[in-house]
């Protein structure tokens, strides 16, 4: 081997709907926790990694091939969602045609789903990482250094003369407490340049954590393939250890907890508010929440404790269509867990989807009597979008590829339609919703008192606002009154399965 450098990166990808542009301003930037806990751990066994984030720099392909081939390292690693396959091909292509040498892995949610027809289809990847990367990232390095054999390389997946093989085997990490910190020092600019959506946090510098990995659920819209079914924690004193260090070394002021399931086990989470409130580090933290993990005396301790905004996956007002979705939960479930953590002070987030199989304009209303009945003051709304590694997808397409889809991928673009709605419809209802959500009174009250309390949110509102007005405006002069995108995509496919 030439060098023992590994450049690890996060590819671009259509982050955002034509005719939406605007939203970029308000927007999560979070960077990839995967690649950050593979730096670590390859640092760990003397090689040299950096990191490329290529969204948050805005670069475009070419130029996180130039930076690469301007580094010549012998390993690349890419991690891949659905939505980043085709631009990191595209990067990987060009980093072939320099340097011929250079072997090219991919790991990611998209491989743990897809993995044999990603490798069969895009020659330009050698070899991918099939599920949780550190232990397997590491035996592969190792192999192909020692040039020894492959099959040895548990939860890999490689291309032998026209055949593609998997090897048995997905080696889950147990213990969590026995990786090393994921590498916050390899990020440019870290955390000044990694905001997540506005008004997500009160006070930053920001940081991500998974303090678990793994979700014993089955919800149908879900791509549970990476991390499997068993939950694995971190220890509730290595996760607080986690904050003190991203706080003392970092100024890290507010805490997201990516987690699947973080209040997975009560006991965990009571242990950890423990020793947040028994040290006195000051910090805010979110998660995300099922709403059948939540009581009240928890919530009052977390509250306590710094937990500032909590995120249910309330997914539709209409238990119909959470049945369809097997999310194991009712409707008047999801209205007293929002109830409960509004009572405990504690911000709640309401995510949504809308244009599941099943979706008509009674769920739809449903949905619109919901988001206005609840407390909640912040909500997100994401297209239905049925992901490779979800078990709709395979309802839906059967062993149909789809990758003329894969680009589109990003919860922000309808690739589907449910019988007897059209996407026009749909998107249609999409704005609908936001606004009948949005455009209240109390809520418009709202945010100017937590601009007001957290003014660190005002600019990137103004450049929203007006992004948003200069797009309205131009669909008035192009005659769509005020709609933001009209034109159906000759790509999609035609209403129903
Ligand atoms: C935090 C998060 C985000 C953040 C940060 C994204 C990021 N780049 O990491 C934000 C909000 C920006 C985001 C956005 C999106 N997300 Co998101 N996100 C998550 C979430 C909740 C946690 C991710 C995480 O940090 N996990 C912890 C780390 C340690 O795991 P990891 O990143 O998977 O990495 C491990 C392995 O995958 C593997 N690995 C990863 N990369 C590589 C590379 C190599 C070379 C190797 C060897 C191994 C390897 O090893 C890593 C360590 O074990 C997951 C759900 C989940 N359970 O993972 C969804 C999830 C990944 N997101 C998803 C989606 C769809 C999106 C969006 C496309 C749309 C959306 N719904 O928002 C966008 C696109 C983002 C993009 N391309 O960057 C889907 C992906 C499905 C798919 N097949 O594409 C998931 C799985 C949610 C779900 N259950 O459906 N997301
Ligand atoms: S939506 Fe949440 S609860 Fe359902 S399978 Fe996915 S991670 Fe688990």
């Amino acid at each position: 081997m030439a060098n023992r450098d590994i450049v690890f990166i996060n590819p671009p990808y259509e982050r955002i709907a034509p005719g939406y542009e605007f939203v970029k301003h308000i927007t999560n930037r979070s960077p990839s926790l995967g690649l950050l806990h593979l730096a670590a751990e390859v640092r760990l066994h003397g090689y040299n990694p950096s990191i490329i984030e290529s969204d948050i720099f805005n670069l475009g392909v070419d130029d996180v091939a130039a930076q690469v081939i301007r580094q010549a390292p012998s390993f690349v690693g890419i991690t891949l969602f659905t939505v980043g396959v085709w631009g990191a091909a595209a990067i990987a292509r060009k980093i072939k045609a320099a340097l011929p040498e250079t072997i090219i892995i991919v790991g990611g949610p998209h491989i743990s789903s897809m993995g044999p027809e990603t490798i069969k289809r895009f020659r330009e990847f050698d070899y991918a990482v099939v599920g949780e990367g550190e232990k397997v990232l590491m035996d592969l390095l190792g192999a192909l250094e020692a040039k020894g054999s492959l099959w040895s390389v548990p939860g890999i997946i490689f291309r032998k003369g026209p055949f593609v093989h998997t090897t048995p085997g997905n080696p889950v990490n147990k213990l969590l407490d026995d990786l090393p910190f994921p590498a916050w020092d390899l990020l440019p600019d870290f955390p000044r340049a990694y905001k997540p959506a506005i008004y997500d946090f009160p006070r930053g510098p920001v940081a991500t954590i998974a303090a678990s990995r793994g979700c014993p659920f089955h919800c149908k819209f879900c791509d549970t393939s990476t991390f499997g079914a068993k939950v694995r924690h971190y220890s509730p004193k290595k996760v607080f250890e986690m904050m003190k260090h991203l706080h003392d070394t970092y100024g890290v002021r507010h805490i997201f907890f990516v987690d699947d399931l973080f209040l997975a086990s009560r006991v965990r989470v009571t242990e950890l508010c423990n020793l947040l409130l028994e040290s006195g580090l000051k910090m805010t933290w979110t998660c995300t929440a099922r709403v059948d993990t939540v009581k009240p005396d928890v919530l009052q301790l977390m509250k306590k404790a710094g937990c500032w905004e909590i995120s249910f996956g309330l997914e539709t007002g209409s238990d119909e269509l959470l049945q369809q979705m097997d999310k194991q939960a009712r409707v008047e479930a999801s209205e007293q867990a929002v109830k409960w953590t509004a009572e405990a002070g504690i911000r709640v987030k309401g995510l949504f989807m809308l244009g599941y199989p099943g979706e008509n304009p009674e769920t739809i209303q449903a949905t619109k009597e919901f988001v206005r009945r609840i407390p909640m003051t912040i909500m997100n709304l994401t297209k239905f979008t049925p992901y490779p590694g979800s078990p709709v997808y395979r309802d839906l397409y059967g062993t149909n590829i789809r990758e003329d889809h894969w680009e589109k991928m990003n919860g922000m673009n309808f690739v589907w339609a449910p019988d007897g709605i059209s996407v026009e419809e749909l998107d249609r209802h999409y704005q609908e919703i936001l606004l009948w959500f949005y455009k209240r009174p109390q809520i418009g009250m709202y945010y100017l008192k937590l601009t007001l309390h957290y003014p660190n949110h005002f600019y990137r509102l103004l450049r929203f606002l007006m992004g948003l007005a200069a797009a309205k405006l131009k669909s008035i002069l192009t005659g769509r009154g005020g709609l933001l995108v009209r034109s159906r995509d000759p790509n999609l496919d035609a209403p129903g399965p």
